[in-house]
């Protein structure tokens, strides 16, 4: 297999935010104004605060640029900030928790019906795993036609359309729910993820003597016609990172409760959605 480095998936990275989400900045310059004084007197703060010198200064300037070079803007602000910026979005939903979506999204996945099997590859490593459930409004009404996206890393640890040398869509696919709402995806239990160590988020992470590890988990998107979409991801129990995950985005309700059954494990995990 191909190797794979912090800059060629951070470049995949930068590329898929570029075409899909960089948008035409409409905020007012007020507010442009606000949070940019804000952001900068919090750097002021620390500057004075902390005395920082010249060198650590300059160490700070050569360490963003290299965030840039390595296409690592991505996954740097999804780990580290987007956590928060879910926490306030998501402040007034009753429906099912979610959590921050992260750098490997990839829209348009095939679609899959509602029993459906991930793509794999023929010798694709790992447990096998049956997730199913119900998706529903805030009210128990089920959700028939209900869509969920699902991507997830390998059994490396590494997503498809951003590591080398895995099939386009493999481990991503798009399920719809049937009648009654309903669901189930036959795929292969993710390994936790690392963040890549010779890229300069993983330079950031040595330097302050962190751990660049996420542990394993599923991505979802799950909506349905006259409801709001969730973005969220779902955690196995036992994982040593469950409590320390490098990028926040663990909550108690996002951690699944799987059963061993003939030939690997099985879970059910049902969404509430609030209305549009
Ligand atoms: C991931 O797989 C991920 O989910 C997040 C949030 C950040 C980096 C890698
Ligand atoms: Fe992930």
């Amino acid at each position: 297999m191909t190797t794979a480095t912090a800059a060629a998936s951070g470049a995949n990275a930068t590329q898929r935010f570029t075409t899909d989400k960089a948008m035409a900045a409409s905020t007012p310059p007020e507010r442009v104004s606000l949070l940019a004084r804000e952001v900068l007197g919090a750097v002021h703060r620390t500057v004075r605060e902390h005395k920082v010198t010249y060198e650590e200064y300059n160490a700070l300037k050569a360490w963003l640029i290299a965030v840039g070079q390595d296409g690592e803007w991505p996954l740097f602000l999804d780990v580290w900030v987007e956590h928060v910026v879910e926490e306030v979005a998501s402040e007034t939903r009753d429906g099912s928790k979610g959590t921050i979506e992260g750098p490997y999204y990839v829209p348009n996945a095939p679609e899959l019906g509602s029993d459906a099997t991930l793509p794999t590859r023929e010798n694709e490593q790992g447990t096998p795993l049956v997730f199913q459930g119900q998706v529903t409004g805030v009210d128990g009404s089920p959700l028939p036609g209900a869509v969920v996206e699902i991507w997830h890393a390998d059994a490396d640890g590494f997503y498809s359309q951003f590591a080398p040398g895995i099939p386009e869509w493999n481990l991503r696919g798009t399920v719809t729910a049937d009648d009654s709402g309903r669901f189930r995806i036959r795929t292969m239990k993710p390994a936790p993820y690392q963040i890549p160590t010779d890229g300069a988020c993983g330079k950031l992470i040595s330097a302050a003597g962190w751990h660049p590890w996420r542990p394993a988990h599923l991505h979802l998107k799950v909506g349905a016609a006259g409801h709001q979409q969730i973005t969220t991801q779902l955690y196995f129990p036992g994982d040593a990172h469950n409590d320390d995950d490098v990028a926040s985005a663990v909550k108690p309700e996002l951690v699944l409760d799987p059963q061993d059954v003939d030939g690997g494990q099985e879970v059910t995990y049902d969404f509430v959605l609030d209305r549009a």
